[in-house]
């Protein structure tokens, strides 16, 4: 089942490493470059930047080839049966002494559905719930919303079908850099065609360059915009009554709230002008289908399921879901961050999102694992990277980087663990604090299946030779799942595993290896069209229900205070690089384009600190302080900083806080109080 003996000389059909889009990728052996095939999202092949440089990320110099163990201190080379002997003990002996709930699981959104698949058996074969990805610091209050609200947190549509679409609302998104392909292949044809485009998002940028209208909200405070569009769309008779009436309970107590809405008064809170709310809650209303996209901007707050609640409340007052060109789409991040929490790699859900609470859900996967899960929901990553070397003793980290990604870094202390497992393909600034670094496979050396963002299982095939003793994060998977727990890890492969799942995933039931071929199947499976359901909730709710609830939704303050001279930080991605940058950093291409590890401040603001464009400033608070070069730029609204996330210096996680949002426990990115001053730090 190796890389090795799955390629060959001709390039093979695979799928973008990168963002949510799923765009089909092969590799060009003359190049070394990645070029797009004509896939079922890019259908012309089209692919952005990144997608050129995925194949250096792969080729890089800097992959692990070898097992890492701890001697003395220092990571040396090791067989891998050591490197697994270690693993096997000193799991053992946490789990002998404290319990499988001392022990936390990252999956990885960078890794296929099986793999994940594998590593949610093995944390809940093992005995521990606590399995989590990274869709918790990304999409999880999002997915919680419109679970509760609509019965699923998925897209509601289709890429193809919001083309349809009259009026889009983009908030708390940048998908021009962020999912290029969806911005370019997909919105902008359709803007061009007349489709109208609000963008809420405290800065300009590529996406609000094809804005009708932008509304730059201070960061934190989308639930008074949200509110007074509703409010606006109520007085100005754009409810669609029918669809209220017809799919809608809750009508009149949600009225009665925005009663006490002052459109005026929330615009002044967000730092906004009235007028410009009314337009885009006009443009919005107006439309005869209207499709809102959302993204991190609303999802990482301490109460970011209430702002994605009050999305919700504005497409079913205005009838926009449950059709073609309309619905609420949340633009996934990480290439199989949706399959990540589709085959179970969550503390709270068993694969297809059946609660781990649910006794049928538990006996059923029990019949084909042999072993059943705990019953009890596990910790978030978000809460178990925080307590490590208190009741979490060992950690197993499958491709993600925590070390960079989590909040509050000063609380993440990573050397405080007993025993720590990195899989990754480098040696990360997480992997410099483990005890045991396995070398695993990139996506360029792999098979298996991964899910988009509107709901595509695609097939990824291997391209390259697995680099000195590398092995696939499979079988790495299948090794220690079956020298630490009583459940079958017996697999050939992953088509061997994609059946499995498929057999414990009611929403991938059905589906196969061949079936998805070089296109795709969509879930749920089957469903009317062949290659699955489009548009979900048309004639009823993914709940069952013909109805879906409206809620009041009341502003919630974000957790911290200003004080007087402090700015709020907000802070997110640019085109060039990805998350921790562990891949993109390493890649000529991608390289080549300007960093922009830089913060972005107001002309204003900048000239009541005496700061000017490229001067070093020095940005902290209470949790920890960086040093970044400042861009002086009206882009970014008055009062607020922007800087990005992707490097470990500055480590801009040093300065966010831990307070999560209570339903998703998802943390608060987007706003964080600190002072800007000039000179390093
Ligand atoms: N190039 C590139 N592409 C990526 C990634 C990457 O790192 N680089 N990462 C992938 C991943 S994992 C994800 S999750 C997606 C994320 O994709 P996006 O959701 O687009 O991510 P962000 O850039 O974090 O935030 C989006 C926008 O929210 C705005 N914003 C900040 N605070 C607020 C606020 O309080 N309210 C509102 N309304 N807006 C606010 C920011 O200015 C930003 O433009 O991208 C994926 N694609
Ligand atoms: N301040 C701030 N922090 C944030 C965010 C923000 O907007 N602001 N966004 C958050 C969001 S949305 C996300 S998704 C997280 C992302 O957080 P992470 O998931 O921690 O970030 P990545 O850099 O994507 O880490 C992926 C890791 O997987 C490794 N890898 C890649 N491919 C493979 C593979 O095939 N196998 C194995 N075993 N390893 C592989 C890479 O080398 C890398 O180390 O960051 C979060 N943190
Ligand atoms: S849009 Fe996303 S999936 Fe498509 S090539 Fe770019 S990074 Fe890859
Ligand atoms: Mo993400």
């Amino acid at each position: 089942m190796s890389g090795a003996s799955e390629s060959s000389t001709e390039p093979k059909k695979s799928i973008c490493p990168f963002c949510g889009t799923g765009c089909g990728l092969t590799y060009n052996e003359q190049t070394g470059k990645g070029g797009g095939w004509e896939a079922s999202v890019n259908t012309r092949g089209e692919v952005c930047p990144k997608g050129v440089a995925a194949f250096e990320a792969s080729e890089s110099d800097d992959r692990l080839t070898k097992p890492l163990v701890r001697e003395n201190g220092t990571l040396v080379t090791a067989p891998w049966a050591e490197a697994f002997d270690r693993i096997e003990e000193h799991f053992g002996d946490i789990v002998d002494e404290h319990g499988a709930d001392a022990l936390g699981f990252f999956a990885s959104s960078k890794c296929t559905n099986e793999e994940n698949y594998l590593l949610q058996k093995f944390a809940r074969t093992l005995g521990t719930n606590n399995v989590d990805n990274c869709a918790r610091l990304c999409h999880a209050s999002t997915v919680a919303a419109m679970a509760d609200r609509l019965g699923i947190g998925a897209m509601t549509n289709t890429l193809d079908d919001l083309t349809e679409a009259d009026a889009y609302l983009i908030t708390g998104s940048n998908p021009a850099e962020q999912h290029p392909i969806v911005f370019q292949s997909y919105l902008s044809q359709a803007i061009r065609d007349g489709t109208e485009m609000v963008h809420i998002d405290p800065r300009e940028n590529k996406t609000t360059n094809a804005a009708d209208v932008h509304v730059p909200v201070t960061p934190g405070y989308d639930i008074p915009v949200l509110n007074a569009m509703a409010k606006v769309v109520i007085e100005e008779d754009l409810v669609d009554e029918a669809f209220v009436e017809e799919r809608t309970e809750g009508f009149e107590r949600l009225k009665a709230h925005l009663d006490d809405v002052d459109v005026a008064e929330n615009a002044d809170l967000a730092g906004v002008d009235p007028e410009t709310i009314r337009e885009a809650a006009r443009t919005f209303a107006e439309a005869d289908r209207a499709a809102a996209f959302t993204g991190m901007g609303m999802s990482q707050h301490h109460y970011g399921t209430d702002n994605v609640h009050a999305l919700i409340n504005l497409a079913l007052l205005t009838g926009n879901v449950g059709k073609r060109g309309t619905g609420v789409n949340p633009l996934r991040g990480q290439n199989n961050v949706q399959g990540a929490g589709d085959v179970g790699a969550s503390p709270g859900n068993l694969p297809g999102y059946q609660p781990v609470t649910d006794a049928d859900a538990r006996e059923r996967v029990a019949e084909v694992w042999d072993v059943e899960p705990p019953a009890e929901p596990g910790l978030t990553e978000s809460e178990f990277s925080h307590m490590f070397g208190d009741e979490i003793k060992g950690a197993y980290v499958l491709g993600e980087n925590p070390a960079i990604t989590e909040p509050n870094l000063s609380g993440v202390d990573l050397d405080s663990l007993d025993f720590l497992v990195v899989q990754d393909i480098y040696e990360t600034k997480t992997a410099e604090h483990a005890d045991v670094v396995l070398p695993a496979s990139s996506w360029a050396e792999k098979s298996g299946t991964v899910t988009n963002t509107d709901r595509r299982v695609q097939r990824m095939r291997p391209n390259l030779e697995l680099p000195g003793e590398a092995r696939q994060d499979l079988e790495i998977l299948c090794e220690v799942g079956r020298r630490l727990t009583d459940a079958n890890f017996d697999h050939d492969g992953p088509e061997d595993v994609f059946e499995e799942l498929t057999a414990v995933n009611p929403l991938y039931e059905g589906m196969s290896y061949d079936g998805i071929g070089e296109d795709y199947q969509r879930w749920p499976y089957p469903a009317d069209a062949d290659s699955g359901t489009d548009v979900l909730h048309e004639e009823t709710f993914f709940s069952g229900d013909r109805t879906a609830d409206l809620v009041p939704i009341h502003h919630v303050p974000p957790a911290d205070e200003l004080d007087d001279d402090d700015l709020v930080l907000t802070t997110g991605r640019v085109l060039q690089h990805f998350n921790s940058g562990a891949m993109t950093r390493r890649t000529a291409t991608l390289m080549r384009m300007r960093g922009e590890d830089v913060l972005q401040i107001h002309p204003d603001d900048a000239a009541e600190r005496g700061i000017e464009d490229g001067d070093q400033v020095s940005v902290e608070n209470d949790r920890g302080s960086v040093s970044v070069e400042a861009e002086v730029t009206p882009a970014i609204t008055r009062g607020s900083v922007f800087v990005t996330f992707h490097y470990a210096d500055p480590l801009v996680n040093s300065l966010t806080g831990e307070e999560l949002d209570p339903v998703a426990k998802i943390p608060e990115y987007k706003h964080s109080a600190v002072r800007v001053e000039p000179g390093a730090s």
